[in-house]
């Protein structure tokens, strides 16, 4: 039984950035969150199409996130010298900061973005525009054979039908290969109110609870998880065909700290909404008494998840003057919804403003480092993880 606990209320699509002549096509639609019973699985109730948000016009490249690129090189490092795979896929590529570190001639890419699987084809890897789906993975084995290793960073929870997703992972696994992907952790996001990690992108949020029990009904054992910081608390996963492995205790601690936690416990998700709610009245009454004292606020980082936290809080230019962005596809657009001018950093003087909002808080030390003379000369960073503040 699926019960809901959280309304958004209405959202774009929170990487369409857009031209002032898109304003009046704008795509909405009602962001609700529930909770499985059965499986303990989170999701949003009303998916939007994947063709609607990835296509070639998907701006989000990992490459341009520089903190990234080195975590998928030390991951890869650490997946081949333990596994040392013969063959790789990775599901959702995008534009190549993972499998790049693996050889071309036994590597496999899937990305649905045309415009980053073709930066993987030319690079020489085989590089297929589609859809994760068990017809594509037989395609796949078709072709390549079976794979040792299927890889997928931020991925797997932007896909609505998870069963077909690991029964098309159980087609193309070799009898002893491993299945890893990362994705946000639904307990990090609990413990830290981030709720702006709910939009149209992330049909799921995983818990390491719900992620076994998925997997399980689908003949996949769960038998490791590192607990990782990025995207400001991520769970790896690692998964095998039934009895080829043994179940770590990574596991089992992670079970174990989340049931403490309440993660199976729909009153946890109740008191969540509430926080949620608290941390919309907590940040617009902040942002509104800066600019009620005549202060100005940018904003860094024109992230998904700010689309997420500007449309459920109605923040838009009356208090958010600006976002800075270091992507070029979403400069000189505007953010989805609210429609808030995207700038290259360069392009303005940060010093004009007196608070910057981190879109982009999962990079706070990156930016607070990268802005110190902003700091030097009086500004302040604003955040609303794990509560509303401000600081310097
Ligand atoms: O799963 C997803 C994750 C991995 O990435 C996707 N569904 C969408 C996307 O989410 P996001 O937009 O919230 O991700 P990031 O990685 O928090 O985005 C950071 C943004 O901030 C990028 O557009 C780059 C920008 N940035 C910046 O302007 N200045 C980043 C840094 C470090 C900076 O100093």
């Amino acid at each position: 039984m699926f019960r809901e606990f959280l309304d958004l209320g209405r959202h774009p699509i929170a990487n369409a950035f857009l031209t002032e002549k898109e304003f009046s096509d704008e795509f909405f639609f009602d962001l609700k969150v529930c909770w499985d019973d059965d499986s303990k699985l989170v999701s949003i109730k009303d998916f939007v199409e994947p063709e609607r948000i990835f296509n070639s016009e998907y701006p989000y490249n990992t490459s341009n996130s520089f903190p990234m690129v080195a975590h998928f090189k030390s991951t890869a490092e650490m997946l081949k010298e333990e596994f040392k795979p013969k063959s790789v896929l990775e599901i959702g590529s995008n534009d190549g900061p993972f499998i790049t570190n693996f050889d071309r001639d036994t590597s496999v890419c899937v990305e649905p973005c045309g415009n980053f699987s073709l930066k993987t084809a030319h690079k020489g890897y085989q590089s297929y525009t589609y859809f994760w789906t068990t017809e594509l993975s037989e395609k796949i084995k078709h072709h390549h054979g079976t794979m040792d290793l299927i890889y997928a960073a931020n991925c797997i929870c932007h896909i609505h039908d998870l069963d077909d997703t690991f029964n098309a992972v159980d087609n193309i696994l070799s009898d002893n290969g491993v299945f890893v992907f990362e994705d946000p952790s639904l307990l990090r996001i609990l413990e830290r109110g981030s709720y702006d990690q709910i939009y149209d992108e992330h049909p799921h949020i995983f818990s390491v609870t719900a992620l076994n029990n998925v997997l399980k009904r689908n003949g996949l054992t769960l038998f490791r998880v590192d607990n990782l910081s990025v995207h400001g608390g991520s769970n790896r996963i690692y998964a095998a065909r039934e009895n080829t492995i043994d179940v770590e205790d990574s596991v089992l601690d992670n079970l174990m700290r989340e049931k403490e936690f309440g993660v199976d416990n729909f009153q946890t998700y109740e008191i969540f909404a509430d926080r949620v709610a608290e941390s919309k009245k907590n940040l617009v009454g902040l942002l509104r008494k800066i600019t009620d004292d005549g202060k100005r606020i940018m904003s860094i980082g024109a992230t998904a998840k700010s689309t997420t936290v500007f449309n459920y809080c109605g923040i838009g230019k009356e208090l958010i003057d600006v976002i800075t962005d270091t992507t070029l596809d979403k400069q000189g657009k505007f953010s989805p919804g609210v429609h808030i001018p995207i700038m290259s950093r360069e392009d303005i003087n940060i010093l004009d403003y007196d608070y910057a909002y981190l879109g982009a808080w999962n990079f706070k030390d990156v930016i607070a480092n990268k802005e110190r003379e902003f700091v030097e000369n009086g500004g302040k960073f604003i955040t609303h993880v794990p509560t509303v503040m401000e600081f310097s």
